[in-house]
């Protein structure tokens, strides 16, 4: 028996405010928590002896930005103070939903992916081997229908089970980004978990990977712990500054555009192991 918080995340129109209304029915109250800068909407839902209030974002957010969806994905795990995230994603446009969805995993937080629009999915005839690529990521991934509730009630036994951490398959797997950048990571992480900065529950590797992508929120938020310090004698800028140069040099190009292509490379990589779309129809020309 427990009672735990799941938050929806996910790219807009992936199905996150269909699976939480199947979720919760008209058991739902638009939440109001101090300093969010998007609505939140939460509803209750009982599954055998446990309880679980679900967090969605509501309105559509046409924010097709990729940094924008991910700062609303972050406000909502950061704030909505969940337990698990949900990360719900366009199973049929999974290169691109899972841009973001590997962000939500460098947070190091708890989660399940459901792969929702799967009857698209199964119409398309493309099969994914999400065993495989649930093994891949070190999270339980559930095929789900947001439109029918189909998959619904198993996405969140699997959320409860990685709540009770009775998941054996929660270890959360991280994109290399190559032995200069990593270096740069780790020495980052340690800086920033020295340090007074609260990391609210989300892992230092996260915001050394945010602050060598250059992310303005998170920058801003590691000045405002040392208000007395000018910016360069901040240990953490300064070693930001040095990595930052070195990567730079090294590369030709700047920490934030090889994350990103190593990003990329990850989920390509991962999709082509594990996904196998129908071949086109041959064309015949005798
Ligand atoms: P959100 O922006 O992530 O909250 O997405 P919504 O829940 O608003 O869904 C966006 C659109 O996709 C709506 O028109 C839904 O009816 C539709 N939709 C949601 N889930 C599914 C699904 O599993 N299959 C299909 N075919 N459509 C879905
Ligand atoms: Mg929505
Ligand atoms: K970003």
């Amino acid at each position: 028996m427990g009672s735990f918080r799941f938050a929806l995340t996910g790219n807009p129109n992936s199905g996150k405010t269909s699976i939480f209304n199947a979720a919760t029915g008209a058991n739902q109250k638009v939440g109001n928590w101090g300093g969010v800068t998007v609505d939140v909407k939460e509803g209750n839902i009982r599954r055998g002896n446990d309880r679980v209030t679900l967090i969605d974002i509501p309105g559509t957010y046409s924010l097709s930005a990729y940094t924008m969806e991910e700062l609303v994905a972050r406000e909502v795990i950061i704030k909505g103070d969940a337990d698990v995230i949900i990360n719900v994603l366009d199973s049929t446009n999974l290169e691109r939903n899972l841009y973001l969805g590997v962000q939500v995993m460098e947070m190091g937080r708890p989660m399940v992916l459901a792969f929702n629009m799967s009857d698209e999915l199964k119409r398309s005839g493309t099969v994914i081997d999400t065993e495989a690529l649930s093994r891949l990521f070190g999270i339980p991934i559930r095929f789900t229908v947001g439109r029918n509730g189909e998959g619904v009630r198993e996405l969140l036994d699997e959320a409860i089970r990685v709540a009770k951490g009775e998941h054996p398959a929660t270890r959360q797997v991280s994109v290399n980004y190559g032995k200069e950048i990593e270096a740069a990571i780790e020495s980052l992480a340690e800086l920033v978990e020295k340090s007074s900065f609260n990391l609210r529950g989300i892992s230092p590797r996260w915001y050394a990977l945010k602050l060598l992508e250059r992310d303005d929120e998170i920058l801003r938020k590691v000045r405002e712990r040392v208000p007395a310090d000018s910016p360069d004698d901040n240990v953490i800028f300064k070693e930001l500054e040095s990595r930052s140069k070195e990567i730079e040099q090294l590369y030709g190009e700047d920490a934030a555009t090889i994350i990103s292509e190593r990003r990329y490379g990850f989920i390509i990589g991962a999709l082509n192991e594990t996904v196998n779309k129908p071949k086109a129809n041959r064309i015949n020309i005798s």
